[in-house]
């Protein structure tokens, strides 16, 4: 299957503005992966895979994950880290992709996880940063981004958990464990 099939498939399951934020997660992760030299294909092809689960139900990406890890705890923590690591495998079983990078990328592309890949970095942080994204702290991580993913990183793990906890959420341990590799790798 070629790249255009695959967007064409995306375009269909996406709602519009879904597909506009995957559209802009996709220029925003080449123009990353120029800045820091990754594979700009690849880059962008895990960009526009990356939110395939998301219109999915909540029963079907449970489904799909636990009869990959019977003991996941995704689901313990919030219904919508599920797109995560259900979208992974979806994309690995309907689209065909190997790739493990991309596989990873789209897996921790929600939580971060310690030990960030700079593939899984951009597209990290591309989702996190695209032009049609507007939250509070988001310019900081824009411009962080261009200068030093680490700390671009650091800064969006540590917005999130804030408005997480601002508002009495669960916070999964895969997010608080990246924040806390991310102050160690830091200092
Ligand atoms: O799918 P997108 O909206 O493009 O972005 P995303 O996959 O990064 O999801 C962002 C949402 O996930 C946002 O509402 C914050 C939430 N989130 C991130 N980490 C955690 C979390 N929610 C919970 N409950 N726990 C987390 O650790
Ligand atoms: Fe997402
Ligand atoms: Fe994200
Ligand atoms: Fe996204």
């Amino acid at each position: 299957m070629s790249h255009n099939h695959f967007q064409k498939k995306v375009q269909q399951v996406l709602p519009k503005e879904r597909y506009q934020h995957t559209l802009g997660v996709m220029r925003t992760a080449v123009s990353l992966a120029k800045r820091y030299g990754v594979d700009e294909e690849k880059a962008e092809l895990a960009a526009l895979l990356h939110d395939y689960g998301k219109p999915f139900s909540k029963h079907h990406l449970i489904d799909v994950l636990q009869r990959e890890e019977p003991d996941e705890n995704f689901s313990e923590y919030g219904g919508v880290l599920l797109h995560a690591p259900a979208g992974a495998y979806m994309i690995r079983d309907e689209f065909g992709i190997a790739d493990g990078e991309i596989f990873s990328s789209i897996y921790w592309h929600t939580t971060g996880r310690p030990g960030m890949s700079l593939f899984e970095k951009i597209i990290f942080l591309a989702d996190y940063t695209e032009p049609g994204r507007s939250f509070p702290g988001i310019e900081d991580v824009r411009k962080l981004s261009e200068v030093d993913l680490d700390a671009a990183l650091l800064a969006a793990y540590t917005n999130t958990i804030q408005h997480l906890a601002s508002g009495q959420r669960l916070i999964h341990p895969m997010t608080l464990a990246a924040y806390n590799d991310a102050i160690m790798q830091k200092n």
